[in-house]
């Protein structure tokens, strides 16, 4: 029932390698949901059936998808890596899929979505990614749930004669096709499991359902070096998780231990709040949190999968594009305290956070002081500073001078007191 799987299915550290250096990664909802444009849980919220939902299947056309220019955007964003909902939980395929009508390439679109995504995300050198969701609220199937549509409908009735092993078979197919039909793949990510969630008399699933790991077995055979996450609700002998641990808008207050050991984690979050399009939503990210999320991420020893939700159209609005927009600008001058960073082992001071590099320590300002930032830990340590920004030195007080009566109070000598501007240079954010 519950035993672990065997060490082997998770992923040795050398073959994460690349993923803890490149750290940025864009996340894609995109689905029917995004013609709702209220919520890609608008099925599930709003108990929508099958067929008042077909509108948005017959309404699926968009004409102004240019795979490329979205790759061109995550490049330029800073991004090195992404992943795309080839299935979100409504259960409609963005590819060509053999096991099942219920793609895009039935729709008034007609074209598989995925094959030009991966083309054009390969072309412009980032590693390449499907989202594909366990639950499926489509597929005749999958049984009602504690998130599923007809959950408060009959749902007895409506679960008579779905058989859950078939389901697991059938995402064994689509997996297949996703790992086989569009060469390297780099990231699977798997959403979500939910055994302990009842509802009414309607179990939860995890791993028995989904059949977790025959579907892991399968991913590692098709593509050994790919990414797994954590969802399949699968654990092995120590009970560590699967290669990569997802906290989901949250900013975790330290590095995630997962049974003694720092894990390799990736948060994912949203510029507005939704994954799929919303197109009323107020809630977007200030410029200032866009890069304090990623900070705080990589200052942590993370990754950060940032969300777009592109319009049923295909394009990416005008605020996806400002946000981006920020990360491209901000990363280029401090792409260096991301890119192959990590956490230090320094004590960040007030408001700050800090990255390192080898010996190089990045010292994020989250709240601008006035003029001293003392950096306990580091006096004498430091042989030059510099504001990363634009290469301009940061002169420190020497704590060994004689005390300045204007200041009156000896600078511990362990503690390294850092001359800044009284006004925060512009750097964009
Ligand atoms: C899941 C999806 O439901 C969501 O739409 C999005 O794709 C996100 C990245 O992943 O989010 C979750 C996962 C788990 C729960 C809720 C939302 N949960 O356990 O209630």
């Amino acid at each position: 029932m519950n035993a672990p799987v065997p060490d082997s299915l998770f992923l040795p550290p050398e073959k994460k390698a690349w993923f803890l250096h490149d750290r940025f990664g864009m996340f894609i909802h995109w689905g029917l949901y995004s013609l709702a444009a209220r919520h890609e849980w608008v099925k599930s919220r709003e108990e929508i059936s099958n067929v008042d939902y077909q509108k948005y299947f017959d309404h699926f056309d968009p004409d102004l998808y240019d795979a490329r220019e979205w790759a061109r955007r995550a490049k330029a964003a800073g991004m090195k890596y992404v992943v795309l909902t080839a299935k979100h939980h409504e259960g409609f395929c963005l590819w060509d899929s053999k096991v099942t009508d219920y793609k895009a390439t039935n729709t008034p679109g007609g074209r598989d979505l995925v094959a030009e995504y991966v083309a054009a995300f390969r072309a412009e050198g980032l590693k390449i990614g499907f989202y594909y969701s366990l639950i499926d609220w489509h597929h005749p199937d999958f049984k009602a749930d504690i998130f599923h549509p007809e959950r408060n409908r009959d749902p007895d009735a409506f679960n008579k004669g779905r058989d859950v092993t078939r389901y697991a078979a059938y995402m064994r197919d689509q997996v297949r096709e996703l790992l086989t039909g569009y060469g390297k793949i780099d990231v699977i990510w798997f959403d979500f499991s939910y055994p302990d969630r009842p509802y009414n008399g309607l179990a939860g699933k995890g791993r028995e359902d989904w059949q977790s790991e025959e579907l892991l077995r399968l991913v590692r055979e098709l593509q050994p070096d790919i990414i797994v996450n954590n969802r399949l609700d699968l654990i092995n002998a120590t009970g560590e998780l699967p290669d990569v641990t997802t906290p989901e808008q949250y900013v975790p207050q330290s590095w995630p231990v997962i049974h003694g050991e720092k894990a390799t984690w990736e948060g994912c979050h949203t510029f507005s709040g939704s994954w799929g399009y919303y197109r009323d939503e107020e809630s977007w990210k200030s410029p200032e949190q866009l890069v304090q999320i990623l900070v705080d991420a990589v200052a942590l020893g993370g990754n950060l999968l940032m969300n777009v939700g592109p319009t049923a159209r295909g394009t990416f609005d005008h605020r996806a594009i400002a946000a981006l927009d920020v990360y491209g600008e901000w990363l280029r001058l401090h792409g260096r305290a991301i890119y192959g960073a990590g956490a230090s082992d320094y004590v960040a001071p007030k408001d700050c956070r800090l990255t390192q590099r080898g010996n190089r320590l990045y010292v994020h300002v989250f709240n601008w002081p006035f003029a001293h930032l003392h950096i306990p830990g580091l006096g004498g340590k430091v042989a030059y500073a510099q504001l990363l920004h634009d290469a301009s030195e940061v002169r420190w007080i020497d704590p060994h001078a004689p005390v300045d009566s204007n200041v009156g109070v000896r600078i511990a000598a362990d503690t390294l007191t850092l001359e800044l501007p009284v006004k925060k240079p512009n750097v964009t954010v």
